[in-house]
């Protein structure tokens, strides 16, 4: 089961990057396909199609959504370490992408890989309209009420204290989390699933950020988690987090895979 959600999304991935390969400028696509295919962990795809399985949704249906969150997903990271931004001359273990092709293509990439994500997304709901109350929150998740929204916190509020800095967090990293888990439910009719899977990843997509403030130890920054509330109380949120998750899911009998990426997300080590 893993392996084959983690195949179909390489699958896809790549099938889109050889499409375009010959359409895009020489360069800007190396620093796209650079950036794409570099070891990241594909978490948001594995766990939409996770959650489509749980609410009966087939995999082929809700795949290019997939596709498109990792896309938007790959943008937000290239756009994040731009001297603008964190200015991160490293990442996943590699030279970023800025570093690598210089800011200005590394800027544009980023910005084809959000338009990519979109042209993906219409052709997607031109086939399937079912799609299409998933893709408008995807975008709404990704957009200024989401992802970029917590981005903005970041660089125009000085002082957070632990309210602002959790709904940074919810925002800047929980937002695609809770598109990944949530985008499935608008194309089923369960109502009960669809809550339960709200407060699921509500919970994860915080407890995500948590996390990642715990496995980086320079993270004591004032406008991470960590930073604004210490070690002992981001790690004692990360378990009340995890908890929230599972119980959200405990009615559900067929909810083990969700519970082993739960399981995952709270032990990972990277
Ligand atoms: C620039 C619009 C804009 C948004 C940037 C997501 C984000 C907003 C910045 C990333 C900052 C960061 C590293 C946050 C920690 C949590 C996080 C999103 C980590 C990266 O996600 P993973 O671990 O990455 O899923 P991989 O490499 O596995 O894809």
């Amino acid at each position: 089961m893993i392996d084959s959600y983690l195949k179909k999304t390489e699958d896809a991935l790549r099938k889109l990057f050889d499409e375009k390969r010959p359409l895009y400028p020489e360069r800007l696509f190396s620093a796209m396909e650079y950036s794409v295919f570099s070891s990241g962990k594909r978490v948001r795809p594995y766990l939409m199609l996770l959650s489509a399985d749980f609410v009966d949704v087939s995999s082929e249906k809700i795949l290019p959504l997939a596709v498109s969150l990792e896309l938007i997903h790959n943008y937000s990271l290239i756009h994040d370490d731009l001297p603008c931004m964190d200015d991160d001359d490293f990442r996943r273990g590699k030279t970023s992408c800025h570093k690598a092709f210089g800011e200005a293509i590394a800027l544009l990439a980023g910005d084809a890989l959000l338009n990519l994500a979109y042209e993906n997304l219409f052709e997607a709901v031109k086939t399937d309209p079912d799609l299409i109350t998933a893709a408008s929150y995807l975008a709404k998740c990704a957009g200024a009420e989401g992802m970029i929204g917590g981005q903005a916190m970041e660089f125009s509020i000085d002082a957070f204290d632990e309210t602002l800095i959790t709904e940074l967090c919810m925002k800047k990293t929980g937002a695609l989390i809770c598109a990944a888990a949530l985008c499935p439910a608008f194309v089923c009719a369960d109502r009960e699933k669809f809550n339960a899977l709200g407060t699921f990843a509500s919970a994860i997509g915080l407890c995500f950020q948590l996390k990642d403030d715990l496995l980086d130890e320079n993270k004591s920054e004032p406008k991470s988690y960590l930073g604004v509330t210490g070690k002992e109380h981001t790690a004692d949120m990360v378990a009340k987090l995890g908890k929230i998750a599972f119980k959200a899911l405990e009615p559900f009998e067929n909810a083990d895979n969700l519970r082993n990426l739960t399981e995952f997300l709270l032990n990972r080590t990277k």
